[in-house]
């Protein structure tokens, strides 16, 4: 849906617990939690084993097939591995991997792999000697590395044999085998079951020396149990620039993503002009994605959104899908998909002579696709999300669609909702039946905000059934406009689809905030702070607000109103600290996590400021100091103003992107709590004062705009100008907007706060009238609107009125919707305004 219209299985492994072992402890994390990132939870699906049997070699000391094993090691010492490998077998003693190594690759051996070895070894302190082996024989001394494949690497059979391990074949696709020990001398085996997997393995490899030399004799069993495993660029808004696609590929691969869908809604050459080709450089941009994304065994995956105006039985909008195919297909895509969500329901004319339906029309053109285009091309199998992507009940449209289609192509699917605070075991047997397809994956509108542009969400991904890799192929994360701010949840997506039954949420989220703020702990410590301000996700009920500072705003107000002091200083303390985030968090190792937050940080660090001045005016309140409480109140309400400026950047469906859009929200309506609360002192000490917020004569609004999710009409009318009506359409001409007074009054005052500031447009009433009326028959104009995002009226007359409208009278630019702030009336003309 547009903003506008908005509101494999894989064998469990069965031996997987291990003994439960106090983990090390570092930073923020609980122990349980870390715990579980080094899979020792007691949830089956990632285990470690501490053991010394079951490979004999792979004990300390001891040499290939002899020797007595060493004891059992407590797991605690292995540093965290995400995702969580499904089995971890940890034996006594370590192999330093600093000095001289000796890499054996076969000479297929994945490119890809061996580079991140390379860079693996390099930082651990390697000299490294690079060795092709045609045979299973080699002639290297000192410590061994063999990496690849059985099929590409001869050497891997025999060493793994050495240290008692059994090899990769076995696997699922991607799969590894990472076996550490000795034979002679130290010896590392990384076994691929394919590529990938060889690639993943040294991923791994990385992850247990963590930053250091030492490796722990080790054997890890590992394979996802989703095959696809990523993100799908598919919001609508700013889409992502080039460096930060390409940013994101080596994530992916470090976290063992393997799938990236291109379709941002607003690239008018995936959508309005589809049909366009390619030039220049953004023909040369797409080379580098797909290369790049291949480097890092990323599937790039390329999405066309036709739909808006094609005609499915037409040969020659099939002959231009090809041509726009063939284009990215020559700079080696392999994987293709036909995204039609957000289109018109209605079939053309020429369609509606052929077709008897919608889904039978698409299931024509996608079932051309992947018979005359993929098969005859040996390609992927075709991917696509139909215009019914949401539900598991049955409907004609997914009968239609669903047995309409090759049951190879892959369908995606939202949930139960276009978002879906969870999918369950039950919704996913249903939505496989209603969809005929064995074949579904969820297309995951998490963390995605094109419906809330002002907000980053920064809360982990929850509420997805621990088996669904036993209905779906995988997942892909719609993610934010924001890249980088995305990151830790795709992480949490790389750690959900590797192995559902071992993900922890808040373990995942940590693990790459701990990466996105690097190794300084202050810097770790402030993010926590930041993330605090922007966990709430109101697509789920009950979603946590600020936690953190809600607690330190309770404590305060309990200490005010008790006349104490005790309870005040955690909120000092945290106010000091959000003050300075943008400060603080510049020394991110995530630069670009900085450069898309930035709004968020400054506002946040504004509204902590003011919130500090009124603290400072209450503290004046309580001790009888009324000027400086005035000073300090005219201080704060600057600081609220600041807040609130434009500072988000937005892109509408032509294409143009425009800088200071939108008011970045932050807080999750805590802070307003608190101001509200704190004006409401100092309205019982000094009423006039000019900083207090205007608050109308009591009224009811209504209005025959729709709302948008839970921007009720009572907004407009609760004396709080952070909370707002907002509609979940663009106004269309006669719409209103009325307030009825509770009792009638003879006015001299009305106001009209819409969008989300005073200085700048935004969603609000571009062009209506303003009237009052005493028997709503007869109206008396009070004013226009004409763009401003406030209109303030001084009544030289009173009028008398017992409801007060606002008419549109022509369209919003660009579609655009409605806020409302506050609609406030009075009998007297305020002091402050
Ligand atoms: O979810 C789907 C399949 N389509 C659109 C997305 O493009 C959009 O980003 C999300 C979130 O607003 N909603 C949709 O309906």
């Amino acid at each position: 849906m547009t903003p506008d219209q908005r509101p494999t299985s894989s064998p469990r492994p069965t031996d997987s617990t291990g003994p439960a072992s106090t983990p090390r402890a570092t930073g923020p994390r609980s122990d349980l939690t870390r715990r579980r990132a080094l899979g020792l939870a007691a949830a089956a699906g990632g285990g470690v084993v501490a053991a010394s049997a079951a490979a004999p070699a792979l004990a300390a000391g001891t040499a290939a097939g002899g020797g007595t094993p060493g004891p059992a090691t407590p797991a605690k010492e292995l540093p965290p591995v995400h995702p969580v490998p499904q089995k971890v077998t940890v034996f006594d003693g370590n192999v330093s991997l600093a000095g001289k190594v000796s890499v054996i690759v076969g000479k297929d051996t994945d490119d890809s792999a061996l580079a991140a070895l390379r860079e693996v070894l390099e930082d651990a302190g390697a000299s490294i000697s690079l060795i092709t082996a045609t045979s299973e024989k080699t002639t290297a001394q000192g410590t061994r590395i063999h990496l690849g494949t059985s099929e590409d690497n001869p050497t891997l059979a025999p060493n793994l044999e050495a240290l008692g391990a059994k090899g990769a074949d076995d696997l699922e696709a991607e799969g590894y085998v990472l076996a550490a020990g000795r034979s002679k001398s130290a010896l590392v085996v990384l076994a691929g079951r394919d590529a990938a997997g060889s690639f993943y393995a040294v991923q791994t490899l990385r992850l247990l020396l963590a930053g250091t030399s030492r490796l722990r004799q080790v054997e890890v069993r590992d394979w996802p149990l989703m095959q696809i495993r990523g993100s799908i660029e598919g919001f609508y808004g700013i889409p992502w620039s080039h460096q930060a696609r390409l940013d994101h590929f080596p994530f992916y691969g470090r976290r063992k993503l393997n799938t990236y869908i291109y379709t941002p809604k607003d690239d008018l050459l995936l959508r309005s002009k589809w049909r366009d080709l390619y030039e220049g450089e953004a023909l040369e941009d797409m080379a580098e994605l797909v290369e790049t994304a291949t480097k890092n065994h990323v599937h790039f995956t390329y999405a066309l959104s036709p739909g808006n105006d094609i005609t499915y039985g037409s040969d020659a909008d099939f002959a231009a899908t090809v041509k726009k195919f063939d284009q990215v297909r020559d700079l080696g895509v392999t994987s293709f998909y036909i995204a039609l969500d957000d289109i018109p329901t209605e079939l053309g004319e020429e369609d509606a002579a052929q077709f008897d339906s919608l889904a039978a029309a698409q299931a024509h053109y996608l079932n051309r696709l992947q018979d005359e285009y993929v098969k005859a091309n040996d390609l992927e199998p075709l991917q696509t999300v139909p215009t019914e992507y949401w539900g598991s009940g049955p409907s004609d449209y997914k009968t239609a669609f669903g047995t309409g289609i090759d049951p190879d192509i892959r369908v995606q699917w939202t949930g139960e909702g276009v978002f879906s605070p969870q999918v369950t075991v039950d919704s996913a047997s249903k939505a496989e039946e209603s969809y005929h397809s064995e074949h579904l994956y969820v297309w995951d509108n998490f963390p995605v905000n094109d419906g809330r542009r002002d907000r980053i969400f920064l809360n982990p991904l929850e509420g997805r059934a621990d088996t669904l890799h036993e209905h779906f192929d995988g997942f892909t994360s719609n993610p934010m406009i924001e890249p980088y701010a995305s990151l830790p949840a795709l992480a949490n997506y790389a750690d959900y689809c590797w192995n559902p039954p071992a993900y922890e949420a808040e373990d995942s989220f940590a693990d790459a905030l701990d990466e996105l703020a690097g190794d300084d702990r202050q810097v770790r410590r402030a993010l926590d702070v930041f993330v605090d301000l922007n966990v709430n996700w109101p697509y789920r009920d009950g979603s946590p607000k600020a936690p953190a500072l809600a607690a330190d705003v309770e404590a305060y107000r309990k200490a005010y109103e008790a006349g104490t002091q005790g309870g005040r200083a955690d909120l000092r303390t945290r106010l000091n600290r959000i003050t300075e985030l943008p400060r603080a968090l510049e020394a991110m190792a995530s630069q670009g996590f900085v450069d898309d937050t930035k709004s968020w940080m400054t506002a946040a660090s504004q509204w902590a400021q003011g919130i500090k001045e009124q603290d400072r005016m209450l503290t004046a309140l309580e001790e009888g100091g009324l000027k400086k409480a005035s000073r300090a109140a005219a201080s704060a309400k600057a600081n609220f103003r600041a807040a609130t400026a434009a500072t988000v950047p937005d892109q509408g469906d032509d294409g143009v992107y425009e800088e200071d859009q939108i008011t970045p929200s932050v807080g999750d309506g805590v802070f307003e709590v608190f101001i509200a609360w704190a004006w409401a002192q100092l309205r019982d000490v000094l009423p006039d004062d000019p900083s207090l917020p205007f608050v109308g004569l009591p009224a009811t609004a209504s209005t025959t705009l729709d709302q948008y999710q839970d921007h009720a009409p009572a907004l407009m009318v609760d004396g709080d100008e952070s909370t707002m009506f907002w509609s979940s359409r663009a106004p269309k001409k006669g719409d209103t907007i009325t307030l009825e007074l509770t009792n009638p009054s003879d006015l001299r005052f009305v106001q009209l706060k819409m969008a989300k500031s005073d200085e700048t447009a935004g969603d609000q009433v571009y062009a209506g009238v303003v009237e009052a009326s005493a028997d709503q028959e007869t109206w008396t104009k009070i004013g226009t609107l004409a763009g401003d995002p406030v209109f303030t009226k001084e009544l030289a007359q009173p009028v008398r009125a017992g409801w007060v409208r606002v008419t549109v009278t022509g369209k919003n630019p660009g579609g655009k919707w409605v806020q409302v702030r506050e609609f406030a009336v009075s009998d007297e003309v305020p002091s402050g305004g």
